[in-house]
């Protein structure tokens, strides 16, 4: 009892894992009709972008189909697409903006 192999010989590491919270990719989908500078107007007034960095993203979304415009928490990123998808809307727009988990 107590020897080499028995249990009390045996050093059991416990790893302490962060658990750090998913996060989510917003993405905005290229479409034939949505204004140029309505989606330069939306990546700065919803996603805090400057001018330039936002006709960057407006034009690889064009050229592209897509494009990451940011990635948030769950809550975050669920607010981001519904802001952007209401406001398309409200300007009848049809600019689609989805979230995907990381
Ligand atoms: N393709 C649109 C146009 O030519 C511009 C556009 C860019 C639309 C990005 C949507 O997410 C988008 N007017």
């Amino acid at each position: 009892p107590g020897g080499p192999g028995s249990d009390a010989s045996v050093l059991t590491k416990t790893k302490p894992k962060t658990q750090r919270p998913p996060l989510y990719k917003v993405m905005l989908l290229n479409d034939d009709y949505t204004p140029m500078e309505f989606v330069v107007h939306v990546l700065e007034r919803f996603f805090g972008l400057s001018h330039a960095q936002s006709f960057e993203i407006m034009l690889t979304v064009h050229k592209k189909g897509l494009a990451v415009v940011g990635v948030f928490s769950y809550e975050i990123a669920e607010t981001k697409v519904a802001q952007v998808m209401d406001f398309a809307r409200r300007h009848q727009h049809p600019l689609q903006c989805t979230m995907e988990k990381e």
